[in-house]
C-alpha cells in the first residue's frame, strides 16, 4: 500500500520577516510543485509583533495546503524548530529560513543525496557580516574539535530523514542541530555536507547571533561535551 505520509516537509520558522515570508513561501510551492511529490509545507510564527499573522493568514488562502502553527511569544530558532519538527509527517524533512538567505531552490540539490539520512547544506559563499563569518568558524572548528564531526556549516539548511528527528531534543539555539547531528551518528547513520547558494536577507534585521545566544550556545556545547550522558 502506498505511503500517505509526504515524501517531504518543508518547515520554516519565522520571527519577524514580514518583508520576506510572501516570496519565502510563494518560490517554496513553485519548486515542490515542479518536482512533483507529495509535500507539504509548515510554517511556525515565533511571536512575530510585525505584520507576519496577517502574512500567514493570506498566505494560507493562496496556499491552502499550508499549514500554519504559532507561538504566543517568541522562544527563539530552536523552539520553533522542535515545534515543526513535531508536527512534520514527511518521510523527510527541510528546514528553510525565511528570511530569504537560502532559496527554495537549493531543495533539489539536497535531494540528489537521499543515500545519506542527514544533508547538511553548506553556504558556499556565505553572504554574512564579517563578525558572523568568524564566530561561525570558530563554531564548527569546536564542533569538529570535540566530536571530530566532520562539518564546515553545521547550522545551515539541512535535510533529515525522518527517523533522525525521532529522538528526544534536549539542546537549546544552535546547538539544536549539533544534537541531532550527534545523535544521528552514534545510531550510525551518514551525513554529507553539499554547497548551497546564500544570499544577503531579503529584508529585515538579523537576531541569529545576539550575545545571549551566541554564549548559551558556547556554554551548553561545553557542557554536552563534559558530560557525553547530557544529550541522552
Ligand atoms: N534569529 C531568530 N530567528 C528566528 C527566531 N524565531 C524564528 N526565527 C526564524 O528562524 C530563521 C532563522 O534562520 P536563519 O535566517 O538561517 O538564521 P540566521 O541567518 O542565522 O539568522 P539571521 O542572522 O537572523 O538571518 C528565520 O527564518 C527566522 O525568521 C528567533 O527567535 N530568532
Ligand atoms: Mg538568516
Amino acid at each position: 500500500m502506498a505511503s500517505l505520509r509526504p515524501h517531504l516537509s518543508v518547515v520554516i520558522p519565522v520571527f519577524q520577516e514580514q518583508g520576506s515570508l510572501e516570496a519565502t513561501v510563494d518560490e517554496a510551492f513553485r519548486v515542490l510543485e515542479e518536482l512533483g511529490r507529495p509535500f507539504e509545507v509548515l510554517v511556525c510564527d515565533d511571536g512575530s509583533l510585525d505584520q507576519t499573522p496577517q502574512i500567514l493568514g493570506w498566505l494560507q488562502e493562496r496556499h491552502p495546503g499550508l499549514r500554519a502553527l504559532s507561538h504566543p511569544t517568541n522562544r527563539g530558532v530552536a523552539q520553533a524548530l522542535k515545534t515543526l519538527y513535531s508536527k512534520a509527517q514527511g518521510e523527510w524533512v527541510v528546514f528553510l529560513p525565511a528570511d530569504g538567505q537560502v532559496r527554495a531552490d537549493q531543495i533539489p540539490k539536497l535531494l540528489q543525496h537521499q543515500d545519506f539520512p542527514v544533508v547538511l547544506g553548506r553556504r558556499q559563499p556565505r553572504r554574512d557580516p564579517i563578525a558572523r563569518l568568524a564566530a561561525s568558524w570558530g563554531f564548527n572548528f569546536l564542533i569538529r574539535r570535540l566530536w571530530g564531526l566532520q562539518v564546515w556549516d553545521v547550522d545551515s539548511v539541512v535535510l533529515y530523514r525522518r527517523d533522525v528527528l525521532d529522538v528526544e531534543f534536549r539542546s537549546r539555539d544552535l546547538c539544536l542541530p549539533v544534537e541531532v547531528l550527534l545523535k544521528a551518528v552514534r545510531r550510525g547513520l551518514a551525513y554529507i555536507e553539499v554547497p548551497i547558494e546564500h544570499h544577503p536577507r531579503r529584508s529585515g534585521r538579523a537576531w541569529g547571533a545576539n550575545p545571549r545566544v551566541v554564549v548559551r550556545t558556547l556554554v551548553d556545547l561545553l557542557r554536552a561535551w563534559w558530560r557525553p550522558g547530557l544529550w541522552g
